[in-house]
């Protein structure tokens, strides 16, 4: 097991759109271990492959509370089969926005297929937090962040927090 760096907005790695997975290998099945111990250690409720730099349609997410027993869940190519009418408003975060939230409306209710680890077809019926754990992930693999959901004015507000923090860390380090 490995953990992996998380990729900073902004960077241009983060909006790509992601390639399917032809199946589920040992290469993939161990990346997505590798992104859930990344992902447990950040620690988050989801990881979407790009936010490691792999352009490729992987996500794990876990939505379970601190005292429940884990549940982590490993999908490739990831497709919404059905979502609800009724929308669900959340305050979301991202690994790759660090220190920034907002509220997003996503379907309350979502049904997905996918791909498990055992290169299995699956499906998931998901509702509230897990689904919008599962919406947000999936935007990550179309080069979607949850900042694109609100009004550019918040957003441009945390992507300029955003880089004013990367030239903070920047001259930390060239200071060392
Ligand atoms: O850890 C995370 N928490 C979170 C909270 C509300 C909505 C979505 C998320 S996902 C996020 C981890 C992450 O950035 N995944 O891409
Ligand atoms: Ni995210």
């Amino acid at each position: 097991m490995a953990t992996l760096p998380i990729i900073i907005a902004p960077d241009p790695r983060l909006k790509m759109k992601c390639k399917p997975v032809g199946q589920v290998d040992e290469a993939i099945a161990t990346l997505m271990t590798d992104m859930l111990e990344t992902m447990y250690l950040a620690p988050g409720i989801g990881l979407a492959a790009p936010q490691v730099g792999v352009t490729k349609r992987v996500i794990v997410v876990d939505a379970t509370g601190k005292d429940e027993e884990r549940n982590p869940i490993k999908m490739a190519n990831p497709e919404l089969l059905f979502t609800s009418e009724e929308i669900w408003t959340y305050e979301e975060g991202c690994l790759s926005l660090p220190d920034h939230y907002a509220e997003v409306a996503r379907p309350t209710k979502v049904r997905v297929g996918y791909l498990d680890e055992n290169n299995k077809r699956c499906e998931l019926e998901a509702d509230e937090l897990l689904a919008t754990c599962i919406q947000h992930e999936m935007d990550h693999l179309d080069g979607m962040l949850f900042v694109d959901h609100i009004s550019a004015l918040k957003r441009n507000m945390i992507l300029r927090k955003l880089v004013k923090t990367k030239k903070l860390k920047a001259q930390d380090a060239a200071a060392e």
